[in-house]
């Protein structure tokens, strides 16, 4: 028997294993475990079979645990390389939002995993199946203050589901089928699998018997109880003027097609948070827009307020009913009475007590809508002309609203000029990416979905800046056929510019706009809202992103001027190649946030 200790050691850090011998190349001097793992008959590649077998065929990694990146080719799995582990995460998180299976992320034990904890938060807050696959130190080395040896059962375990050490070969598929389950079952999330260097290079267990693929969500699908179907049928039919207000849950269950179809034979208007966005079609007469915390003057909704608070039944789908979601709780009716579908028991009830549809999304809107098709919905339809109206009508002020801003010529550019360009571009197979702060509210606003589930992707689980980059670039490895672009602030692209290198490396044709204000702009302006002045944070030195960019190996132009953008985003939609658009924005330009009214003049 050979010694895996020495060679974890080796492994795990680069350093020569305290062998007596100079060289760290451990398993070369090892004949038996030199074939073993030539041979690939190692628990790394126990472990890399399992992983296919759910579905796997790319990770985000960075070479650890070495031995498992060595082995996954051999099952099929590419390893997809990141520059730093934040980044990683979100790019598992982007991926698997769009693939609809598990996004998995690696990464050495220590500072590496500590790094993990941001994209795993995000990824629980924004129900993501996410499983990451940590090394730890050797096994005897455990509880000795190893190097970088830390512990990762605590340090994972407010931001994961399920998080275990795998100790023994024999229980390797036993653990991984847990930890695909745990990430993909009931409300999706992140699992951790923990894994010491020696234990992948042993000699591999007896195959196992298990041959499940749990890899792909919702993993199992159950409806709400027929009996509450059909009263959350009447309620809808009956009332006076019912609203739906669609969630993330709608993507994360895959039910657009099942939204759509109550939105149509119901006759019912349909309103989406940030996370919903493109769950429905916003080109249907009966869609609102995103309603939320950005209801000011300049947004899609404004004028449509009325029709979200005078609702007497609210039917809420796969929502958490966040703060930003209800403009901090404050956009609905208190005698509202709500229908909650949520396949998370705990979210039901959490901020408005609601009739209890606990279950899958798909399922019991296909059963809400057959419901609705037994009740007399005359009502429904005798005040669809009139919504539709009022609908067309407070669309229409909108655009009448931003006219000018949206094709305002000049610099320095406003935001809102872009997001005109780029709609007009957008086609339905695309998906936008953005970042945390302005980003988000800037696509959701003013970009038109125009299909029923088109993708529009923010980190809006916990809202981080320096999401939006690795999150279309897992989005594009998920989706290589669709155009992603992204859409991020100069503060939060900071946090994640590294990553144009592996852009570049990983030959992704992403479209990058980096709003550059010179500012961290939400922040700045919702200091100076609060208390007339705001930090030495807020105000950037001079940067060249586009410089940046070439110098990573992608091209990037810089566009000054509002009558520029056209040309410059024709360019970067028709490359094969990754293209950075630098836009110099207006510091003034905000977003019509709700809560800014009266501080700033609107629209602002
Ligand atoms: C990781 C993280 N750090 C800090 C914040 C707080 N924050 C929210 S918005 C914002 C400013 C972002 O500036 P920028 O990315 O340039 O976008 P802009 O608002 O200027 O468009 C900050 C610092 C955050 N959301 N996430
Ligand atoms: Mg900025």
């Amino acid at each position: 028997m050979y010694t895996t200790a020495r060679v974890a050691s080796a492994l795990a850090d680069g350093s020569p294993a305290r062998t007596g011998k100079a060289s760290g190349n451990v398993i070369a001097e090892d004949p038996e475990m030199l074939e073993t793992v030539q041979r690939n008959e190692t628990v790394a590649m126990c472990l890399a079979t399992a992983f296919a077998r759910h579905g796997v065929t790319v990770t985000f990694g960075q070479s650890l645990p070495s031995a498992f990146h060595l082995a996954a080719p051999h099952a099929g799995i590419e390893q997809k390389a990141y520059r730093q582990e934040n980044t990683g995460g979100a790019m598992a998180d982007g991926y698997a939002r769009i693939s609809h299976k598990v996004g998995v992320v690696t990464g050495q034990n220590g500072p590496a995993a500590t790094l993990l904890v941001a994209p795993l938060a995000e990824a629980l807050k924004a129900s993501v199946p996410v499983t990451a696959l940590v090394q730890e130190v050797q096994r005897n080395g455990m509880d000795k203050n190893a190097f970088q040896e830390f512990d990762h059962l605590k340090l994972f375990d407010g931001v994961a589901k399920f998080v275990r050490r795998i100790d023994r070969a024999d229980r390797l598929e036993d653990l991984v089928d847990m930890a695909f389950t745990a990430a993909t079952s009931g409300r999706p999330g992140p699992a951790v699998l923990l894994v010491s260097p020696d234990l992948l290079i042993e000699r591999a267990p007896d195959p196992s018997p298990r041959r499940a693929n749990l890899g792909t969500f919702p993993l199992d699908r159950t409806a709400a109880a027929p009996s509450l179907v059909d009263d959350a049928a009447e309620l809808l039919a009956t009332a006076k003027c019912p609203l739906v207000v669609a969630g993330g849950g709608v993507h994360l269950s895959d039910a657009a097609t099942e939204l759509a179809t109550l939105q149509e034979s119901a006759h019912l208007p349909v309103a989406t948070t940030n996370m919903g966005k493109g769950s429905v079609d916003e080109t249907h007469p009966l869609s609102l827009g995103c309603i939320g915390n950005y209801m000011a003057v300049g947004s899609r909704t404004h004028k449509l307020r009325p029709l979200v608070e005078r609702a007497d039944v609210v039917l809420l789908v796969g929502s958490r009913t966040n703060q930003n979601g209800t403009d901090t709780w404050t956009l609905f009716s208190t005698s509202a009475r709500f229908i909650h579908i949520d396949v998370d028991p705990i979210e039901i009830g959490r901020n408005y007590e609601a009739l209890r549809l606990v279950g899958d999304a798909k399922l019991t809107l296909a059963a809400l809508a057959a419901a609705l098709g037994r009740c007399d919905l005359t009502a429904r339809q005798k005040a669809r002309a009139g919504l539709e109206s009022e609908i067309k009508e407070g669309v229409g002020d909108w655009r009448r609203t931003v006219a000018e801003v949206s094709a305002r010529d000049g610099g320095p550019i406003r935001p809102e000029r872009v997001m005109a360009e780029l709609d007009q571009r957008m086609r339905p197979t695309d998906i936008a990416v953005a970042d945390a702060s302005y980003s988000s509210i800037w696509i959701n606003n003013y970009l038109t979905a125009r299909r029923v589930g088109q993708r529009f992707l923010t980190p809006r689980g916990l809202a981080g800046l320096g999401w939006g980059l690795p999150l279309a670039m897992g989005a594009k490895i998920a989706a290589p056929d669709s155009r992603v672009i992204c859409l991020v602030g100069d503060g939060g692209f900071a946090h994640s510019w590294a990553e144009l290198e592996t852009v570049r490396r990983l030959r992704l044709p992403i479209t990058i706009i980096v709003l550059n204000n010179g500012i961290l702009g939400f922040q700045t302006h919702a200091e100076d809202m609060k208390f007339g002045q705001h930090t030495n944070a807020c105000d950037f030195e001079p940067v060249d992103h586009a410089g940046i960019a070439r110098c990573c190996g992608v091209h990037g132009v810089r566009v000054e001027t509002g009558d520029a953008v056209a040309t410059a985003l024709d360019e970067a939609l028709a490359s094969d190649e990754a293209m950075l658009i630098e836009v110099m924005t207006d510091p003034t330009a905000k977003p019509p946030i709700t809560v800014f009214a009266g501080h700033f003049s609107e629209p602002y």
